[in-house]
């Protein structure tokens, strides 16, 4: 299965290989990447995957995706905007949960996969966790060193790449992605 990934975010790039370890996936030829102005997930991932689908060759399946943490005790932020709200995001959110109770979170992630013939898949995956109140763990990116999925006790980031590539919010997504495209495999 060959397809093109319609990021400018080289992790993204790494963790769908390691997700689908028997896709060729390559990125998207372009930089020029259209503003995400959506209200939701869904229509950012779409919105990637329709300017993907545009400037990709029309044998290939083109994948956008957009994903964020959002924290219980920030009433969801910051969610969509993730990985615009700072700088320093995890900074920003260290900051804004200290004295917070609940420090409870989730990422999620949403996949539009658009296929030769034009036919659209949306796939979802969440991870509930929790946010730490110091940064632990050099792998992963993002909100990885703050972030401790439920059940566990170290953060993704110590957790580290390959436990994301089975457990994430984007692996669970690809594995929806993958049962969708071969019902069957
Ligand atoms: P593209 O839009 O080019 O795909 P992006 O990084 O801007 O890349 P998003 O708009 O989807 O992607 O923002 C997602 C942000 O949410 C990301 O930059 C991180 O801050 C956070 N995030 C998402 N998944 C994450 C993960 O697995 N680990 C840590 N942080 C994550």
């Amino acid at each position: 299965m060959r397809a093109l990934l319609s990021t400018g975010n080289q992790h993204k790039l790494d963790e769908f290989r390691r997700a689908l370890p028997g896709w060729e996936i390559e990125l998207v030829k372009s930089t020029a990447y259209p503003p995400e102005t959506g209200t939701t997930y869904v229509e950012n991932a779409r919105g990637k995957a329709e300017h993907g689908r545009s400037v990709s060759p029309e044998d290939a399946w083109v994948i956008g995706e957009d994903s964020g943490i959002e924290a219980r005790g920030l009433d969801g932020r910051p969610g969509l905007a993730s990985a615009r709200w700072a700088d320093d995001g995890v900074a920003r959110l260290l900051e804004e949960l200290a004295g917070v109770g609940d420090r409870s979170a989730r990422y999620a992630c949403t996949i539009v996969a658009i296929g030769p013939e034009g036919q659209e898949i949306v796939v979802e995956g969440t991870l509930e966790g929790a946010v730490a109140t110091e940064r632990s763990g050099d792998e992963g990116f993002g909100y990885d060193p703050v972030f401790v999925p439920d059940g566990e006790t170290r953060t993704v980031a110590e957790l580290g790449d390959a436990w994301k590539a089975i457990h994430s919010h984007r692996a669970r997504a690809t594995k929806a992605l993958t049962a969708l495209i071969f019902p069957t495999g």
